[in-house]
């Protein structure tokens, strides 16, 4: 094995590169439910209320209806570079939030559906995850 034949670490790049080529490995990594529900804590007051999941969907709504028709849909891809990261995204938010399977995301069907990973956290029921209950679905989401 020679290892001079790899100067700017060859293995690595390629392995990015797979990466960047494969949005589905990519998409595994980073959409963790549980990270998602922490991030849409906007007031940062350590509990996530329902509208706070409502107004992070909104948010990601509003950034991939790109041309403002009220569906997430093939024609919002931009040209280019960000091509690659909308298809990942378009392709997440389908499997989750196209209930009528007509490829593409209305707003209603983003805004009305069912979070069941909030719902199994919120174990007692008031539509907001205190602390509490978010140190329980981190506990219990973490050991395999
Ligand atoms: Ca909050
Ligand atoms: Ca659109
Ligand atoms: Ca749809």
């Amino acid at each position: 094995m020679n290892v001079k034949t790899a100067p700017f670490g060859g293995v690595a790049v390629l392995l990015s590169l797979a990466c960047m080529l494969n949005p589905t490995l990519v998409s595994a990594q980073a959409k963790d439910p549980v990270q998602l529900i922490s991030e849409a804590d906007a007031n940062g007051d350590g509990t996530v209320s329902w509208s706070e999941v409502v107004s992070m969907r909104m948010k990601t709504f509003g950034r991939l209806d790109r041309n403002k028709d009220g569906f997430i849909a093939a024609s919002d891809r931009p040209r280019g570079a960000f091509g690659a990261r909308f298809d990942e995204a378009f392709t997440n938010v389908k499997s989750q939030f196209d209930a009528n399977g007509d490829n593409r995301v209305s707003r209603t069907e983003m805004l009305d559906a069912p979070a069941p990973v909030f719902d199994r956290a919120d174990t007692n029921g008031d539509r907001s995850l205190s602390a509490k209950e978010m140190a329980a679905l981190r506990s219990t989401t973490k050991k395999k």
